[in-house]
Order: structure tokens, then C-alpha cells, then sequence
């Protein structure tokens, strides 16, 4: 009885725990929590409804929800990528748009995401490209993409909240990915920024569907 209570909190807490949440550009689909630990969560194919982006001056944000991190960007140049071998380069190393680096902090986050600067070929003016956010938060590996159109007379829409943050770990030092295939670029320097706009709903939120799901085991001992 104790063991099987244990192994169920502790399947609570890795649940209550997880993950982050791709904000801007918008993603595949509807964010899935259980399914973020799968190629561009779950969403297998590229959507016929593509965002255009930023060939320059682009930026990415998310939501945070654990307090320590990395953060990658893949990207594929492949009209439909369907698998991770769509975003390597060809000599089978991650095709990486942004290095890996670490982040700290919970909540809302905008990273810079300058693509005419990754020297990937095919990356221009009008291409159909894809980004593959790779997010650790010490729970594994997770994954969200969004499918663009580049374009370099598109600039970051004014409602996508960019600032209003306080500068958080203003280098943040490049890692190596866990898997087995590592980073090849040179680490990048640029910062990260952290706000507290829409960060609480969600903490509190998972807060409180923790302690819901916590009330209803304890009623069943
Ligand atoms: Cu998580």
C-alpha cells in the first residue's frame, strides 16, 4: 500500500512537473503535455498554414516551467520533415540553428533567433523551413516545432511580448546536449531575457491541479 502510494506521488510530481510550452512562433498544434517528450511533440507533419518569420532579427518565447535548463533549435530545410533525420546536417550531426545553451528560471522567456546568421543553406528569403525547439529541464528531453515561411521584409509581430523582462543569465554558457549527437557550432552570446507577464496562471495553475489530484489520493487511503 505505502509503495504503491509512493509510486503514485511520484508519478504526480514528474507529471505536475513538467515542461515548457512553445509560445511564439506558434507551434504544430495545441501544446500536449504527455507527448512533449516526442519528435516536435507528436505533430508529425508540417501544417498547411505556415507562419511567416523573420528572415533577421527573429525571436523565439516560451514558457518555462522548470528553474534550471538548456535550450537547442533545430532546423530543417525538408518541405515536410517527419522525423529528427530531417534536422541533421549532411554529415548526420543536429542541424542546429541556435546552440544549445542554459537558461535559468521559470515563466516567460524571449530568445533571439537571427536565422540569417546560421549559414544554413536554403535558409532565405521565402523558404519553407522548420524549427524544432529542443528543451531539458532535467526531466529529459522535450520537443516543439513551428513551421515557417522566411521572410525578410516580415518583422516580430508588437503583440508577441518581448520585453518587460529583467535580464536573466545574460550569457548563458553553452552545454552539450545529452544525446549522442553534440553540438558542432561555436557557442553564441546571446542573452536571454525573463518576464513575469502570464507566468503565474501557469504556475498556479499546475499548482493547483496538483493539489486537487494530491487531496483526491489521500481520500482513497
Ligand atoms: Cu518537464
Amino acid at each position: 500500500m505505502h509503495f504503491t502510494t509512493l509510486t503514485l506521488l511520484s508519478s504526480l510530481i514528474a507529471t505536475v512537473n513538467a515542461h515548457f510550452q512553445l509560445s511564439y512562433p506558434p507551434p504544430r498544434g495545441p501544446f500536449v503535455d504527455d507527448s512533449e517528450v516526442n519528435f516536435c511533440d507528436n505533430y508529425v507533419h508540417a501544417v498547411s498554414n505556415r507562419s511567416e518569420f523573420p528572415l533577421s532579427g527573429g525571436v523565439v518565447t516560451l514558457n518555462s516551467e522548470h528553474t534550471s535548463w538548456s535550450l537547442g533549435i533545430l532546423l530543417s530545410i525538408v518541405q515536410d520533415p517527419t522525423s529528427f533525420s530531417n534536422f541533421t546536417t549532411s554529415s548526420g550531426q543536429q542541424q542546429l540553428a541556435r546552440n544549445f545553451a542554459s537558461g535559468s528560471g521559470e515563466g516567460q522567456f524571449c530568445i533571439p533567433l537571427d536565422l540569417s546568421s546560421t549559414g544554413i543553406s536554403g535558409v532565405q528569403n521565402g523558404a519553407n523551413v522548420t524549427i524544432q525547439l529542443v528543451f531539458n529541464g532535467g526531466d529529459g528531453s522535450l520537443y516543439q516545432c513551428a513551421d515557417l515561411t522566411l521572410s525578410n521584409s516580415f518583422t516580430i509581430p508588437s503583440s508577441v511580448s518581448c520585453s518587460n523582462g529583467t535580464s536573466s543569465s545574460s550569457s548563458p554558457s553553452a552545454t552539450s546536449p545529452s544525446g549522442p549527437q553534440s553540438a558542432s557550432k561555436t557557442s553564441s552570446t546571446a542573452s536571454t531575457k525573463t518576464g513575469n507577464s502570464a507566468s503565474g496562471i501557469a504556475i498556479t495553475g499546475f499548482a493547483g491541479g496538483f493539489g486537487l489530484l494530491l487531496a483526491a489520493l489521500i481520500a482513497t487511503l
